[in-house]
């Protein structure tokens, strides 16, 4: 079986859950590192008045056991604080309310696309599902899999690297401060200086009633070669992680390894050249593939890089037309967070530790994790005897 995951729930409504299906029997759940994930992904220098409303927590309904998954869907709680502000708003049953709907749809947001599709008069029934709220069920399903993962000794990490026009010289930080660093920047960033310049230009737009955008690394570090296939489009690993990650809102553009660099480079300075000594086995000097050659992980750290578009709700709207009247108009101008780059970069930690899990669980199988760690261990021992 493979790891499958869905999330529900409206930004405004009463919760977020997941429901996480093929976890293996016996792995070790605390409720606290989900939590811890949560919070992390709540930080930032950036974030919007919401936050100051929310503090999530996961409450586990379903799959786990003193701690211990049960092997079947895991399904994850987490109440939107907000919910008291908006329960008439947000009723799922009727309610006599003043009528009052979103006319003048965002550029950039879900909005008028959504509204055309669905055939809703209102808007809401659109941005309430298309809000960034919703990643808060992929980090907690994320971090069951980054549980799962470090039991392979594999671990997920990200920092930015940069927002709107200031970007960060990480060049000369070695690779194993560079997550500690960003962990302890406002806005997860690990070049000190560069982090000041990100929250002075922060400042800058919300002054404007604008807002920045950005970039982030996430790095798997210690995955083994072979998860992913050649084999079928849809099992290449890149490819499954490209979609995971460009489908956390506002990501417009995912790249391995040296990405969209790879256009200018000729082949004798793109790729990876294989060397072997008994004590190593096969290894590379250098990591422009990102880790993955052919959707397969080939066992050097897997480095992804995504840029986020500036959010489209903005304090100083843009011009929008108003849907009832077709008159042109400001857009709404809506509660919203600045900028989100550091949030964005823990959730896609989440997505991709949900993508390497289920690599993981298709390539070793198991029920259990016991079976699963056997099966890691015998796969091991053969790649030792190349
Ligand atoms: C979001 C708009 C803001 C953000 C929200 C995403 O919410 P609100 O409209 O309630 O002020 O704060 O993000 C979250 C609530 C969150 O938990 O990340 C949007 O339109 O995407």
């Amino acid at each position: 079986m493979t790891i499958r995951m869905l999330t529900a729930g409206e930004s405004h409504g009463r919760a977020i859950m997941s429901i996480l299906e093929g976890i293996p029997a016996g792995l070790v759940i605390n409720a606290e590192d989900i939590d811890a994930e949560l919070a992390r992904r709540q930080k930032g220098y950036g974030r919007g008045a919401r936050m100051k409303i929310e503090t999530d927590f996961v409450r586990l309904l379903s799959g786990v056991r003193y701690a211990r998954a049960l092997g079947s869907p895991i399904v994850m709680y987490v109440h939107n604080r907000d919910w008291n502000n908006c329960k008439a708003m947000m009723s799922p049953v009727s309610v006599d309310l003043d009528g009052t709907i979103l006319e003048k749809p965002r550029p950039g947001h879900a909005d008028l696309a959504g509204l055309m599709k669905y055939g809703v008069k209102d808007f809401r029934d659109i941005l309430e599902r298309a809000s960034a709220r919703e990643t808060v069920g992929r980090v907690a399903a994320g971090a069951v899999c980054k549980a799962l993962l470090s039991v392979f000794g594999i671990s997920v990490q990200s920092f930015v690297i940069q927002i709107g026009s200031v970007h960060a010289n990480i060049k000369s930080i070695p690779a194993d401060k560079l997550f500690s660093k960003a962990e302890a920047s406002p806005v997860r960033c690990p070049d000190k200086s560069a982090s000041e310049k990100m929250i002075a230009i922060i400042k800058k737009a919300s002054a404007k009633g604008d807002t920045l955008g950005g970039k982030f690394i996430v790095r798997v570090s210690g995955a083994m070669p072979g998860l992913g296939s050649h084999a079928q489009w849809d099992l290449k690993l890149d490819a499954r992680l490209a979609q995971s990650l460009m489908s956390i809102q506002a990501i417009k553009s995912v790249e391995i390894g040296e990405g969209a660099q790879f256009a200018s480079l000729s082949g004798s300075v793109s790729h990876d050249e294989i060397f072997y000594n008994s004590k190593k086995g096969f290894y590379r000097n250098t990591n422009r593939a990102g880790g993955i050659e052919g959707g397969i992980s080939n066992g050097s750290p897997i480095e992804i890089t995504c840029a986020m578009k500036a959010i489209p709700s903005l304090a100083k709207p843009l011009r929008s037309v108003n849907i009832i009247s077709k008159k042109s108009q400001k857009a709404e101008a809506v509660r919203s967070d600045v900028c989100a780059v550091g949030a964005a970069a823990v959730v896609a930690e989440a997505a991709a530790a949900f993508e390497i899990a289920r690599a993981l669980k298709e390539k070793f199988g198991g029920d259990s994790v016991e079976d699963m760690k056997k099966s890691v261990q015998t796969y091991k021992t053969r790649l030792k005897a190349l």
